[in-house]
């Protein structure tokens, strides 16, 4: 961990202190840039730092491999479906698995996590049916409430805005005497917006249990992280708020989880928050309705290939002897039966109401609201659509 004191901080490999402004390009070592230490465990050719190995259990390393293996299985799937035509506007996190289920393995049921909209895979490990989320992206407003006891927002699509109520549920543990945490993400983008930076201040101030995890996957949209910030460097975003803050390779796995861990840890231990920056990268579009070959060279993408945050941990695995070919095969298709059959029930299920979108915002519904049902429920109508 690093904080404004430490900033001189050397990278994990023992690699020379590099000036926050040092040009670096995206396609030679995206990790060590800056003058924060990154946290990696498990490099790009699955060879584990021995002495940080946290060692997990051989069931939370299986269950951890299968989360990040179903996210990517749900995430084709999805896509397939919005090509076809029958699924929404969607938001892919391919490459981005490491990153995605590391920071919710440490939270309990009783925790909470408050998600972008990139955050699927943490959504199912959370609890959420995959039924439900297809739901959740094909428009339904049913898809979005939580599963009952499942202790998370809904996820967030106005960048940065769901980092503040992130705070305000942390704050409202510590004054409860709850012994929880927070854990919210959020985009290398969203950290421009004002409310993110809000939050920042409001959780160092008042010591909230918060665990700030900056997804830095290169792009918002069309805008590289060169235009986001003149540091290269997320994590000082945190440090500048009084956060002790680390940057994390995220597409280790083993990283992300210890990272997590020790910023859960503190927060219950009533440390305050912690601001974790996970350097990952986004493979594919942004969303369905994007085309990143307008805007990005794809021999940006290569190296990233090659940085896969599953197949780095199915090599770490098959060195342990917990994992073979065949095994590889068979939760691969497992996972993606187990897609299918959400989709087929998802398929099987009635479309929402349209009209309940009018009934979720005031007791009593105002004139003109009223008004502009009257009005939807006509066009409605008019294509064949009759819901009154
Ligand atoms: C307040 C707000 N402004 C603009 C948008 C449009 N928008 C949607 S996603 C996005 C980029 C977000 O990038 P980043 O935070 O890096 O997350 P990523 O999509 O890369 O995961 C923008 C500008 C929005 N949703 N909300
Ligand atoms: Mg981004």
């Amino acid at each position: 961990m690093a904080t404004e004191d430490q900033d001189t901080a050397r990278t994990t490999s023992g690699e020379e202190v590099v000036s926050p402004n040092t040009p670096s390009a995206m396609n030679t070592d995206p990790i060590n840039v800056g003058h924060i230490e990154v946290l990696q465990i498990l490099n790009e050719h699955g060879e584990v730092d021995k002495g940080l190995d946290p060692k997990l259990s051989n069931e939370t390393l299986m269950r951890v491999y299968r989360a990040m293996v179903l996210a990517r299985a749900f995430d084709q799937r999805m896509l397939t479906m919005q090509r076809q035509g029958r699924m929404g506007t969607f938001a892919p996190n391919i490459g981005q698995e490491a990153c995605i289920i590391g920071q919710v393995t440490p939270l309990t049921r009783d925790d909470w996590y408050a998600p972008s909209y990139r955050s699927f895979g943490a959504q199912i490990v959370r609890g959420w049916s995959m039924e439900h989320l297809m739901r959740l992206w094909a428009g339904f407003h049913d898809g979005f409430p939580p599963p009952k006891d499942v202790n998370d927002l809904p996820f967030s699509i106005v960048i940065g805005s769901h980092v503040l109520p992130a705070v305000g549920i942390g704050m409202g543990m510590t004054y409860k005497k709850q012994n929880n945490c927070v854990v919210v993400n959020f985009g290398d983008g969203a950290s421009s917006q004002g409310a993110v930076s809000e939050a920042l201040n409001f959780a160092a101030v008042y010591k909230a249990p918060v665990v700030f995890v900056c997804e830095n996957n290169g792009w918002a949209i069309s805008t590289p992280i060169k235009k986001q910030t003149a540091n290269e460097v997320f994590a000082t975003r945190g440090i500048s708020f009084g956060i002790p803050s680390i940057r994390v390779d995220g597409n280790d796995i083993l990283a992300m989880i210890c990272a997590t861990e020790e910023a859960t840890k503190r927060a219950k231990n009533g440390e305050g928050p912690t601001f974790i920056e996970a350097i990952t990268y986004r493979m594919s579009l942004h969303t369905t309705a994007d085309d990143p070959s307008v805007y990005r060279d794809e021999k940006e993408v290569e190296p990233w290939e090659k940085r896969c945050p599953i197949a780095r941990f199915e090599t770490y695995l098959k060195n342990k002897g917990l994992l073979t070919a065949d095994a590889i095969q068979e939760v691969l298709e497992s996972c993606e039966q187990e897609v299918i059959e959400a989709r087929d029930t998802f398929y099987s299920m009635p479309p929402a109401n349209p009209g309940e979108i009018f009934n979720h915002l005031y007791e009593s519904i105002p004139e003109e609201l009223k008004e502009q049902r009257e009005e939807y429920f006509r066009r409605l109508k008019e294509k064949g659509i009759d819901y009154e």
